[in-house]
């Protein structure tokens, strides 16, 4: 192979350096160097891919996660340009890799400029975090080719050949002694790449995975967009009218937005800038809100169907059984807020909020049946907050006359530090009691709960707050629920669930987690809900210290080490735990409780339009989906409630 020199030149040590700095410090360039900073790797490639869909010349974008770890990212757009800066003497390719922030800046009025990516730091900052970078670049009648190691040129632009096609592919190999892990989330990135193909009408995303000893693939393609974005999440509910209702406009702003209202009780509302989802809101789903709120106002007012003349329907009415997604696209968008996805642009609020007020208030019109539906249900929605607001009352009085607002079966700690206390609600007594001898009490709070958990998909707010079994765990959390909930009033930073590794466990497990996510979901969001992992066995041998396993393959692994150690299989007493009753105080302290050996799961909302899907069909209404999805996924149950 030819060894290609590269001279460096004033600017390409500044460059250099600028690279060494993302190396230094990868967290402020691309969030973590967890496996979610090496997911926002292949989204930073794809991203500009996506940009070159929304300027109109790509229209397939195929991702392959090959066999060992590298990932290729291949597009039929025009081809990065490959001429030459006749001052730096370097190609447009070449600077866009070894640039930092070269991206959306290049080229100027090339209307290229809506550009996507969380940190939105470009293909730099990948060159500069991965062990070698290839891109193969098909444009102009030639193909080119330019290799980089560490952010490194190792091979310039250079033409390998000739092409009648276009197009750019990237290969790269993230570094390893950067990242904590090369193992890239199969699902993770085949979700992002659906939402993606959803936000972009028309652009085929396709995705393989060639680890495994069975490839994985998928390909989405959505010629319906939004429409067909909200027919996704809706696929498992009972709508409330047969097609989404879909309002779009061009113009300064542009904004697109589906939405269509469902049997249930709760609100779910996506919201996009730039394809980048924000999940803390801001302005433009602001806009949104008060345009719903007051186009259905307006029409039920106009057309008599609120019974007391004055009465007022609340945001929260109106958008309760609503699924929308909220899509604009903004040229220099300000992030906000703690994860920076709070979209803080005032001047789009009104402009979403005009828009959607005069198309949602022209579709209402033209449609009677359909706003009358949705209005029946927002007007028993009112209803029901009514109600809750009085059940509510009952509770906070009951509770100022008792002097604690703290539930009797809790088992407080002495700190009243958040950051160091920990509350594990843990299901059955026996275990309860076992936990709270067990426990370290300075910072670890225990909260028994007894029998079955209600079915909160089934049931709305006002049931909630009357609830023996979740009233103890809103007050012990203290921070409230649904809007009322404000996460800087938690009490514990680490909310605990603790139970059997058996179906019953399953069951208390995703009760509660379908609970925090419809009514606490900044908890989940901000990463305070962890599952506790007790042992499956315990091997024994007198003399030895016990030696506990939490999965088969840690007992193979034991099995094994003690093997080794010359303890046989035969001469070990096995103990498989069925239940956590079955520990003593001091054994579930050692196990499961010490921070210092125990295993806490974080449940985190990675995606939290599949946690949404997967506590639908679980805890729905409609049979036949749930029976395919534990069917389905009956192999994979241990990441069932994750
Ligand atoms: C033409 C002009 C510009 C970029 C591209 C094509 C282009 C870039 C990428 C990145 C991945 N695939 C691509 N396909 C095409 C520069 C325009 C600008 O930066 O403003």
């Amino acid at each position: 192979m030819e060894k290609f020199e590269h001279e460096y030149k004033a600017e390409q040590i500044q460059v250099l350096e600028g690279l060494e700095a993302v190396r230094k410090r990868p967290g402020m360039y691309i969030g973590s160097t967890s496996i979610r900073g090496l997911h926002h790797m292949v989204y930073e490639i794809v991203d500009n891919c996506v940009d070159e869909a929304l300027a109109g010349y790509c229209t397939h974008i195929h991702i392959i996660i090959e066999k060992d770890n590298v990932i290729s990212v291949e597009d039929d757009g025009r081809g990065i340009p490959v001429d030459i800066h006749p001052k730096t003497k370097i190609s447009a390719a070449e600077t866009v890799y070894t640039v930092l922030h070269a991206g959306g800046k290049f080229g100027g009025d090339s209307g290229y400029k809506v550009s996507g990516g969380l940190h939105g730091v470009g293909a730099s900052v990948v060159n500069a975090l991965s062990t070698w970078v290839e891109v193969i670049i098909q444009r102009d009648g030639g193909i080119y080719r330019m290799k980089f190691e560490k952010g490194k040129t190792i091979e310039p632009l250079t033409r390998i050949g000739d092409s009648k096609q276009t197009g750019t592919k990237v290969r790269f190999l993230a570094d390893d002694t950067i990242f904590e892990t090369l193992d890239y989330d199969y699902e993770t990135l085949e979700n992002r790449f659906r939402e993606m193909a959803f936000l972009t009408k028309g652009l085929k995303i396709s995705i393989e995975d060639l680890r495994g000893e069975t490839p994985k693939s998928a390909e989405f393609h959505f010629e319906g967009g939004l429409i067909s974005f909200v027919e996704y999440l809706n696929k498992n509910k009972e709508k409330l009218h047969k097609d989404p209702i879909y309002i779009e406009k061009d113009g300064e702003v542009p904004v697109e937005i589906a939405l269509q209202y469902t049997s249930s009780y709760s609100e779910n509302i996506y919201s996009f800038v730039n394809n980048i989802n924000t999940i803390e809101g801001g302005t433009h789903l602001e806009g949104f809100k008060r345009a719903l709120t007051k186009t259905f106002n307006d029409y039920a007012k106009a057309h008599n169907l609120l019974k007391e003349k004055d009465m007022n329907l609340q945001g929260e009415d109106i958008r309760e059984g609503i699924t929308a997604v909220v899509s604009v696209k903004i040229k220099e968008p300000q992030f906000e807020g703690q994860t920076k996805t709070k979209l803080g642009n005032s001047n789009v609020t009104g402009i979403v909020q005009s828009m959607v007020n005069d198309a949602l208030g022209n579709f209402l019109e033209e449609n009677p049946s359909v706003a009358k539906a949705i209005l029946e249900k927002c007007i028993s929605a009112s209803r029901a907050r009514e109600a809750a607001r009085k059940a509510r009352e009952l509770v906070r009085r009951k509770s100022a006359l008792e002097t604690t607002t703290l539930p009797g079966k809790l088992a407080d700690c002495s700190s009243k530090n958040p950051d160091e206390c920990e509350v594990y609600i843990v299901e059955g007594d026996s275990a309860g009691g076992s936990a709270k001898q067990g426990r370290d009490r300075k910072f670890q709070a225990i909260l028994p709960l007894w029998g079955k958990m209600l079915n909160v998909e089934k049931a709305r707010a006002d049931k909630i707050y009357g609830n023996d079994k979740l009233n103890p765990v809103i007050l012990a959390v203290g921070a409230g629920i649904g809007s009322d909930f404000d996460i800087s009033k938690i009490r514990y930073g680490k909310v605990i669930i603790m139970a059997d590794a058996d179906v019953d466990g399953a069951h208390i497990r995703t009760l509660l987690l379908t609970f925090f996510f419809r009514y606490m979901r900044p908890l989940i969001e901000n990463g305070n809900v962890y599952l506790a992992q007790p042992p499956l066995y315990k091997l024994s041998k007198k003399g030895m210290k016990d030696v506990y396993c939490y999965t088969d393959e840690d007992l193979d692994r034991a099995y094994k080490e003690l093997a080794e150690k010359g303890i046989e299989r035969d001469q070990l007493g096995l103990q498989r735990y069925k239940g956590l009753g079955e520990m003593n105080p001091e054994q579930l302290w050692e196990t499961t409780m010490d921070p210092a050996n125990r295993i806490l799961v974080k449940v985190t909302m990675e995606d939290a339009i599949k946690a949404d899907e997967i506590f639908t069909v679980l805890m729905g209404d409609d049979i036949e989906p749930r029976r395919e999805f534990i069917e389905k996924n009956a192999k994979y149950v241990k990441n069932l409630d994750i």
